[in-house]
């Protein structure tokens, strides 16, 4: 991408109306623009990032074995009352009327609505277990729209929810659930701790939020500080594996606000490993039961003959808030320098030729280079335009490529001036540069 042709609407200063780091980097680079409170267009640069977080999810989905649906945004107020969650859910559903004067409603989540499909076509519990997901817009009437789209009222959410035959088969798709959340922020480079959380109008009793650390996020957090050198790797998809895998997180104290009991806190853990701080919720799965299965008549064939409700979860990623929570984590804001995680940068390299009107060899350089990097499915961002050196340097630390090629008086020969962002310059070839971005590229 030519700089001179992009939608990227940069901004020379910071916005004041934004408060915290990530609404005011995704203001100032033009990654969204506000349309009314808490609703937001997504401009091409965020809306690239985005995608790219969405495909990572989707893949962690699909890995579990969870199976892909797209269901509307737009639902009928007939399921909710089914439910009974159409009063319950008070102020925060936008509720609608449409030209018959039927009852619809923008949905704030699926509960209802694949309970609805699943019970229309699941009748025996040899079709068990259905793990379901769909990554679709959500309403939520916020009373206080804050932070850009951290806590905004239309925003995106991959949304997943399991139908097993009894608790322990439950628990099991609950646990995978939680091993493709723990792998999926891994790969978006993001340390995210599940944490014992409550459950409010989703229902049910067991529950996790995953949080990741930043002064500026709304949860308040409990925890052991042991809990961040835990990982992930090697576990298989087993009952038994799984069952490890979340009582290795949960030997842990590990809490959010509501949960949180301060004896128990400081019995179970030592003065140094105590770590009370704020975090932002990524993702927040929950476990109820029969729920909605009961009251919507969602049952199937036992082996022996008779019928059960099924027993359903269902779990929550913000990919929408992703974007912003990454610029948390790794926006350096007093340098203003943006490096995005290679798996979800924009781009993954930005050329900066120095141009001035009597000289246009570099950007012609520039061009050369750009088609070596295509042949490599690398994406670039070329800053073609003539604006000094500067302000192409801080443009481009802002749009956040994780690696940089400055092509000026000082490039001879192959050696180019090549660096990784908050690391030092080297002067090496194209070959080596292609292979270094290609290596981190395939890490993912
Ligand atoms: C789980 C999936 C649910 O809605 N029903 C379907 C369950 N959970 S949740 O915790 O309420 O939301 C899941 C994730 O969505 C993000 N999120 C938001 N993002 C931006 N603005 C909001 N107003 C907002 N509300 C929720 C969070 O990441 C949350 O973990």
């Amino acid at each position: 991408m030519f700089i001179s042709k992009s939608f990227i609407p940069i901004l020379k200063n910071n916005p004041s109306e934004a408060k915290i780091k990530s609404h005011q980097l995704m203001l100032r680079v033009g990654m969204i623009k506000q349309s009314s409170a808490g609703i937001y267009s997504w401009l091409p640069l965020g809306f690239k990032v985005m995608k790219k977080i969405e495909q990572i999810v989707r893949e962690e989905q699909n890995k579990i074995g969870a199976q892909e649906i797209l269901m509307p945004t737009i639902q009928s107020s007939e399921i909710w009352k089914e439910s009974g969650r159409y009063e319950d859910y008070g102020e925060e559903m936008l509720r609608i009327k449409d030209r018959q004067d039927r009852e619809m409603l923008y949905g704030p989540t699926n509960e209802e609505l694949v309970t609805d499909i699943f019970r229309s076509s699941i009748k025996s519990y040899k079709s068990l277990p259905q793990l379901l997901y769909h990554i679709q817009w959500k309403f939520r009437d916020e009373i206080r729209p804050r932070f850009g789209i951290m806590r905004c009222r239309e925003f995106y959410m991959k949304d997943a929810y399991s139908f097993d035959i009894n608790d322990e088969e439950a628990l099991f798709s609950y646990n995978k659930f939680f091993l493709s959340y723990l792998n999926a922020f891994k790969r978006l480079d993001l340390t995210a701790i599940p944490m014992a959380a409550d459950t409010g109008p989703i229902g049910g009793n067991l529950s996790h939020e995953f949080i990741i650390l930043a002064e500026t996020g709304e949860s308040k957090i409990f925890t052991d500080k042991r809990i961040f050198d835990l990982n992930s790797d090697g576990t298989k998809l087993e009952k038994k594996s799984l069952e490890d895998l979340r009582k290795k997180y949960e030997q842990f104290y590990s809490v959010t606000d509501e949960k949180f009991n301060k004896d128990e806190f400081e019995k179970k853990v030592s003065e140094q490993n105590r770590l009370k701080t704020k975090g932002i919720e990524v993702g927040h799965i929950f476990y109820f039961g029969d729920k909605y299965s009961k009251p919507m008549g969602g049952s199937v064939d036992l082996p022996g003959g008779k019928k059960d409700f099924v027993k359903m979860g269902s779990y929550g990623i913000g990919v929408s808030r992703l974007v912003g929570a990454i610029i948390e984590a790794k926006y350096d804001e007093k340098n203003e320098v943006m490096k995005w995680p290679i798996s979800v940068a924009p781009y993954d390299i930005s050329i900066i030729p120095m141009i001035n009107k009597n000289d246009t060899s570099a950007l012609e350089k520039a061009n050369k280079i750009n088609l070596e990097f295509k042949k490599n499915n690398i994406e670039t961002i070329i800053d073609d335009t003539d604006e000094n050196f500067s302000s192409k340097i801080k443009k481009m630390n802002l749009i956040g490529a994780p690696f940089q090629i400055i092509i000026g008086k000082q490039t001879d020969g192959d050696l180019l001036e090549f660096k990784e962002l908050g690391k030092e310059t080297k002067k090496i070839n194209l070959e080596e540069i292609i292979k270094i971005i290609k290596e981190q590229k395939e890490k993912n």
